[in-house]
């Protein structure tokens, strides 16, 4: 009977153990710090913080976190966070079944014109539109791809395969300027680079 018991005991603790270690402490607040004023193409890495009932950072603590919008400011695994366009949103972190409070991010105009963003293997936006001597900034996520430009005089370098960056290009000169991931057939787009 007390065998039986015990048994029962260490089945519960494993039970609601998830994956992190049998005496792993209970998650119960998160926070985030970091800049919250950046300019498009800026990348800025926030911290979450995830506490125990006692107030106490818990170590290695896996995290999630969420950008209310895409298209104003774009979050990765990590907490790296780039300026995507003008605007505000928030970021939100979770752990353990507890998210933060929505932390405000605020997006300024800045020298990069557009990102680009590759989530399923597809280059977001694929049209660009800019003017002559700005620039565009490649968000490479977890997953590998390159970027292969052509159309002639005045391309900008290709960018060779990675992952986990972001690489900023300049477009110095006017032009029709394709551009291919060759590692995803139909992963493309076209940069039109206007005077
Ligand atoms: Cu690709």
């Amino acid at each position: 009977m007390r065998a039986a018991a015990i048994l029962m005991t260490a089945v519960l603790v494993s039970a609601c153990s998830g994956d992190g270690a049998l005496d792993a402490p209970a998650i119960n607040s998160v926070i985030i710090t970091g800049k919250q004023t950046i300019t498009v193409g800026e990348a800025v890495q926030l911290t979450a913080t995830a506490r125990d009932v006692n107030g106490l950072a818990v170590p290695n603590a896996k995290v999630t976190y969420v950008s209310s919008s895409a298209a104003v400011v774009s979050v990765n695994s990590t907490g790296r966070i780039i300026g995507v366009g003008p605007g505000s949103a928030s970021i939100t972190a979770s752990s353990g079944g507890f998210s933060s409070p929505p932390y405000p991010i605020t997006v300024t105009a800045g020298a990069v014109a557009v990102v680009v963003t590759m989530q399923a293997n597809t280059f977001t936006p694929s049209q660009l539109t800019i003017r002559a001597g700005q620039s565009v900034l490649f968000d490479f996520p977890a997953d590998q791809h390159n970027v292969i430009f052509s159309g002639g005089a005045g391309k900008p370098a290709d960018i060779q395969t990675t992952s986990n960056r972001a690489v900023t290009v300049q477009f110095p000169t006017a032009g029709t300027f394709p551009f291919v991931c060759n590692l995803h057939p139909g992963m493309n787009g076209t940069a039109i680079v206007n005077p």
